[in-house]
């Protein structure tokens, strides 16, 4: 009973999840590759037994070897997969974002709760990271008593050449979205963004860093420092302020060395190295789970949570001040 997989859209993470699927992930395999550059989906299924390369994912979809789909593409391309994949009741691991804006990622939870079973895991993979994970689990003891602030640092070595000022907000600092939610166990209520003056190092244009404010329904304050043209590496740091101590990840101290009079270490300058055990525990525990009939990971509702916060980011960082975040009711699928 190896799960069969069609990873849609083969870019620099559908083939890192390939390669996983492959090398890493028990109980599955790649049995499908699906880019809309057919030359692209065509290379990566060459290194791969059995693996078919299509260009349309709906075709995909329905070939008798795929029993569950991974979503890699381009943000915007999520929507129309997810609804094909729900409409044949597959089970789903999308790469974050679930959608790009809130109104599309409300469809998709409208097609879910019509089906009545939850089908889709959101790629939110940082709460598979191991400091995260001892993170949640000495909040959750109740040792340092409530949460009342939470300071988040997201470093990025540069951006790539498309990267816009709103997708500071849209596409990174929707990780900070999600791990706010799930650390505090609130909901994100508003959203303010200060903006720095730009790195020399930023492109022309680009409002590189940014300070973004959240407040939550359960009274906590969170602050995220976005800058992805730091220069130096790939840092992601999470502190909270608890009301008898705080608690603090992401300093990369795995190894110290001493030499020629300095001690320090290395910093990674990729996600994909950074964040390589989190993605290999992700993508093992979906496969699991859906072997089981279930899904155990961040669900359709973080994906819309996180789009609806993304939306008001944009919001505050083009036209200034506070925006409140507006969300639907919680539907019972998702309690
Ligand atoms: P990429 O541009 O390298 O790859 C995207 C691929 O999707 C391209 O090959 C493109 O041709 C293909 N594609 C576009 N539209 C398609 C469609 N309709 N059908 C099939 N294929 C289509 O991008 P990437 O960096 O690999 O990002 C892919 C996804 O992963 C995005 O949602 C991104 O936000 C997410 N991502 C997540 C993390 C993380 O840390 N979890 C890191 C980077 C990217
Ligand atoms: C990218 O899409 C990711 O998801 C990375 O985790 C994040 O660090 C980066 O800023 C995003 O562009």
């Amino acid at each position: 009973d190896t799960l069969r997989v069609a990873v849609i859209g083969t870019g620099k993470m559908g083939a890192d999840h390939v390669r996983r699927i492959q090398g890493i992930v028990s109980g599955a395999r790649v049995s499908a590759v699906v880019d809309v550059d057919a030359e692209r989906a065509k290379a990566v299924a060459a290194r791969v037994d059995g693996c078919t390369a299509y260009t349309d994912p709906v075709t995909a979809m329905t070939a008798d070897d795929v029993d569950a789909v991974l979503i890699a593409s381009s943000g915007p391309a999520h929507e129309a997969a997810l609804l094909a994949a729900l409409d044949r009741d597959l089970p789903v691991l999308c790469e974050k974002p679930l959608t790009p804006d809130a109104a599309s990622a409300l469809r998709v939870l409208e097609a879910e709760r019509k089906l009545g079973h939850r089908r889709v895991q959101v790629g939110f993979m940082r709460r598979y990271d191991p400091e995260y994970v001892r993170l949640k689990a000495l909040l959750n003891t109740g040792q340092l008593g409530r949460p009342l602030m939470l300071h988040n640092r997201h470093r990025n070595a540069a951006s790539p050449p498309f990267f816009t000022s709103e997708m500071l907000i849209s596409d990174s600092v929707a990780h900070e979205t999600d791990v706010t939610r799930w650390l505090l166990g609130q909901e994100i209520t508003a959203v303010t963004v200060l903006r720095p003056r730009p790195s020399v190092n930023a492109p022309d244009g680009l409002q590189d860093p940014q300070f973004v404010v959240f407040e939550t329904d359960g009274g906590a304050v969170a602050d995220v420092e976005i800058f992805v043209n730091c220069g130096f590496g790939y840092q992601v740091q999470a502190e909270v302020v608890c009301e008898r101590g705080t608690a603090r990840i992401g300093d990369g101290h795995a190894m110290v060395t001493n030499m020629a009079g300095r001690w320090g270490g290395t910093i990674a300058q990729d996600f994909t190295d950074r964040f390589a055990d989190a993605y290999d525990r992700e993508l093992q525990a979906w496969a699991d789970a859906t072997r089981r009939g279930e899904v155990t990971g961040p669900s359709v509702w973080d994906g819309y949570a996180a789009a609806a916060v993304c939306e008001a980011g944009v919001r505050a960082l083009t036209d200034g001040g506070r925006v409140e975040v507006e969300l639907v009711e919680r539907p019972g699928l998702y309690a």
